[in-house]
């Protein structure tokens, strides 16, 4: 039922798809834990071949999706802990490429950690719409709004992309932390992909990457669905050609990718649909250059 992101019938890479629908206390709208199924079921119904590059998804990798995790109800610190101890039983962090499917922003503390473990030097990319730099947000330290607090905690640099929703603390933070390189949703729209890309290459040099794609950093108007919609997002085609141009310029290892924070509208399919052609589009634009398959 699952099909394409559950297939083996590629012929690239591995990419080892795991499905976490977790939701702790959603602030407002809900429904993340959702989002893998509807996740699953666009990646059936999206065209595969990408006119651009003039390849098929298929040529450049093969998905494996591990079994649905099954959070603990016992809170997100809980679920953090259970993620970290499968992924140590069950992935090599330097020769298996991850896609973790949330679930809240809380699901990607786990795999974060556990690749910023083996790549001391790794590099975060974070699309969103907010900051999630609290230290504490709804009774917790490992809820969704603190997942960036944690990470900077253990010492992993961040590259944000889209912000426009935060609170006096994280502002300071963003301040302060020199580690921070924050491209806000605003200033993004005057500059053109080429130009991130160079300020990024200063930045993160050959270091390796992960990217932690929390859907409502894209405007509201290609994904609705999801808990905290924010005017003003990342537009599709601005992000769409800033894939294209990220990878041929950097060539940093990608060793890892999560995607959260999708609520599907029921008997609507627009916000996953747009989620399904930009994880193509990431997958396609990297391991096209790893397998130098280039037109
Ligand atoms: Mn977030």
């Amino acid at each position: 039922m699952y099909a394409k992101y559950a297939d083996d019938e590629g012929v690239g890479s591995e990419v080892i798809v795991w499905p976490v629908p977790y939701e702790g206390a959603v602030s407002y709208g809900s429904g993340a834990k959702e989002g893998p199924r509807a996740i699953m079921r666009a990646s059936l119904e999206i065209e595969t071949w990408d006119e651009d590059y003039k390849i098929d998804i298929r040529d450049v990798a093969r998905f494996k999706t591990l079994d649905y995790f099954e959070p603990p109800v016992s809170g997100p610190k809980y679920v953090f802990r259970k993620m970290y101890e499968f992924l140590k039983q069950h992935i090599d962090p330097k020769k298996d490429f991850l896609m973790t499917l949330g679930g809240d922003h809380s699901i990607a503390l786990a795999p974060i950690l556990f690749y910023k473990e083996a790549y001391k030097d790794l590099f975060l990319i974070q699309i969103d719409a907010h900051a999630d730099l609290r230290d504490e947000f709804q009774g917790s330290n490992y809820s969704h709004g603190c997942v960036m607090a944690r990470v900077r905690e253990n010492k992993v640099p961040i590259i944000q992309l889209g912000i426009r929703s935060l609170c006096k603390e994280e502002s300071i933070k963003l301040e302060q932390d020199r580690e921070i390189t924050t491209f806000f949703a605003k200033d993004l729209k005057e500059k053109t992909p080429q130009e991130v890309v160079e300020k990024l290459r200063t930045i993160i040099g050959s270091s390796p990457i992960y990217i932690t794609f929390d859907v409502d950093g894209l405007d509201p108007s290609i994904v609705p669905g999801t808990g905290t919609p924010e005017p003003g997002g990342i537009e599709f085609w601005w992000i769409w050609k800033f894939w294209r141009v990220f990878f041929e310029q950097m060539k940093n290892r990608l060793v890892g990718i999560d995607v959260c924070e999708l609520a599907p509208i029921p008997n609507q399919v627009v916000s996953e649909s747009t989620v399904v052609k930009l994880i193509n589009r990431i997958i396609c634009s990297y391991f096209r250059q790893t397998q130098s398959f280039i037109k």
